[in-house]
């Protein structure tokens, strides 16, 4: 496998919204960021992956874009970016930009032409179509956002498609001319010298043409329309034409965020040859506590499920291809509170995550607040939620009769606003985030859980990323070492090996409360990591995981 940089680099995402407040505002800042680089430059990471700073009104927090080479007014200037990028790079550390072109705002330019008339030069760069004859909507697709996809625009009497909100219509990937546009937009990005993209719903960009009814889920208001959108006929055409025309020719890291992308799918995309996309994020273990009825249908985490996964996945991209590796992102709840203990556990749970994860084949993705055990957060009113996601299913269930205390217990375990909280800097009011009112408010646990805590403790959730990402840095056989799941019936326990060369190392990952027995066919006098201070208990032939230990070992 030819070597590259992204191989052995650790990203860390921010969102800028909630990372930093620079003015007192209440909304983070490109400035807030700057101040904390060195922060940043202490962990470790390689890479920061900066959710959407361009120009919004924010129906989505920055996921609709209304000029995709301005910046967000909130966030700062465009003198700010370039400084912050200066600075990055000063410190070593590249950044990668959102990238949402599966659609725009509905305040973009380019939409506000195309809905003035049927024969404006910009009506195909979106979808419109008209109602059918007996007066329904397009279609039968349901936009994730809930609601129908397709909304009425009264100037021209036709409906524009809208997989999100209302705000965000889908750009027509079939128009040639407004492909051209968004390579050389991105070829703009990529000669003021970032370091590469991160894709927003990039597999969703082709849709089945004619854009057929939909299959209607049982219980569901309307058609699943991924079934004609997820992995369209022309998508793996147009990554390839993107690539040519735009990031293949500089060396930067992308990453395709692909719901609904199976392994098989992720091989065509990132296979090298193929001259796609570098690595995608899958959202398979994100939804294995979900139930048919999606994500607010809440299940028990299923820890041999996560095995089965995630092993499926560093197998089928272990000679082809790269894995993306993450627990957390902007839409998805805090890991330690999802699938760890944020109680009892909070710190050995956190750090069991991490090794679980860090010590994985591919490239980490650290979300903000992550390293220093952020948890979910559980708002007693809907008001004090602001995400467009829970709003709109709050009003479409509640319409329709739902439990208002069952849907915000749904909230507070899969919101989106989970991760959205200011990021916890100190014991200060608002956490020191802010010194205004925060736009979302802070996590009311953050005079324990902060950053100024966890860099006084030399054993904190911080300083244990912190090695992990270092011995990513040292070790290839992390980088590049074959994987093996081992123990596969321990129920609480997940363990793998990494193979590289001479050298195998061996990963020990308890999940339950308890101890837990394991046997044990390798020595054990090395361990390079674990979240206990004192090794555990056992003998030649078994381990005695006490609750939530990781620790590993090496055999050469
Ligand atoms: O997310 C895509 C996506 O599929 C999510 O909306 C996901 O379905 C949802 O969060 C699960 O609850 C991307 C961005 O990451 C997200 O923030 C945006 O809202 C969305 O695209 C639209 O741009
Ligand atoms: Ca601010």
């Amino acid at each position: 496998m030819e070597r590259k940089w992204w191989h052995d680099s650790v990203v860390y995402q921010i969102y800028p919204r909630s990372f930093n407040d620079s003015n007192g505002d209440g909304i983070g800042d490109l400035v807030g960021i700057i101040e904390k680089l060195d922060y940043l430059k202490e962990l470790g990471i390689d890479v920061i992956w900066l959710s959407p700073v361009y120009d919004s009104p924010n129906d989505d927090n920055g996921y609709d874009i209304r000029d995709y080479e301005a910046i967000m007014s909130e966030f700062g200037t465009m003198a700010d970016f370039d400084r912050l990028l200066d600075q990055a790079h000063e410190r070593g550390i590249k950044i990668v930009m959102d990238l949402v072109i599966n659609h725009s705002s509905d305040e973009h330019a380019w939409f506000a032409e195309s809905r003035k008339s049927k024969d404006n030069p910009y009506r195909d760069y979106y979808i419109w179509r008209s109602a059918n004859e007996d007066g329904t909507l397009p279609n039968n697709w349901g936009s994730i956002f809930s609601g129908p996809a397709w909304e009425l625009d009264e100037a021209t009497n036709e409906y524009y498609l809208h997989l999100f909100s209302k705000k965000q219509p889908d750009l027509n990937w079939e128009n040639e001319k407004l492909r051209q546009e968004v390579y050389q937009m991105i070829t703009r990005w990529l000669d003021r010298g970032i370091d590469g993209f991160r894709m927003d719903v990039i597999n969703l960009i082709s849709k089945t043409p004619g854009l057929p009814d939909a299959t209607v889920p049982p219980g569901a208001l309307y058609g699943d329309g991924g079934q004609h959108y997820i992995n369209g006929p022309r998508i793996h055409e147009f990554l390839k034409e993107m690539n040519d025309a735009s990031f293949g020719n500089y060396d930067v890291l992308t990453v395709g965020e692909m719901p609904g992308a199976t392994t098989d799918d992720a091989i065509l995309y990132t296979d090298p040859e193929r001259k796609e996309v570098n690595m995608v994020f899958t959202f398979e273990h994100m939804d294995l506590d979900s139930g048919p009825g999606g994500k607010w249908d809440v299940k028990p985490f299923d820890l041999q499920k996560l095995k089965e996964n995630f092993t499926k996945w560093q197998v089928a991209l272990h000679e082809k291809g790269w894995n993306s590796l993450y627990w957390n992102n902007h839409d998805q709840p805090r890991v330690v509170s999802r699938f760890g203990n944020d109680t009892t556990y909070r710190v050995e749970s956190a750090k069991m995550l991490a090794t679980l994860l860090h010590l994985l084949k591919g490239t980490p993705y650290i979300y903000q607040g992550e390293e220093i055990g952020m948890t979910n957060v559980a708002f007693e009113s809907i008001e004090d939620y602001e995400d467009i996601e829970i709003r709109n299913m709050w009003k479409e269930r509640t319409e329709q009769g739902a439990s208002p205390a069952e849907l915000l217990r749904a909230v507070h375990v899969k919101g989106r606003d989970n991760a959205r909280t200011p990021i916890q800097w100190d014991a200060t009011e608002h956490a020191g985030f802010t010194t205004g009112t925060p736009w979302l408010k802070v996590n009311p646990n953050y005079p324990t859980i902060n950053v100024e805590q966890a860099l006084e403790d030399p054993d904190s959730i911080f300083y244990y990323y912190k090695q992990l990402i270092a011995l990513r840095h040292q070790h290839d056989v992390i980088v590049y070492g074959e994987y093996a799941l081992i123990l596969e019936e321990e129920t609480d326990i997940y363990a793998y090996t990494r193979t590289y060369e001479n050298e195998t190392w061996y990963i020990y990952c308890s999940f339950s409360q308890e101890e837990v027995t394991v046997p044990l066919s390798h020595d054990t006098s090395d361990p390079v990591i674990g979240n206990y201070s004192e090794s555990p208990a056992g003998s030649k032939e078994e381990l005695v995981l006490r609750p939530y230990e990781a620790i590993v070992y090496r055999t050469t």
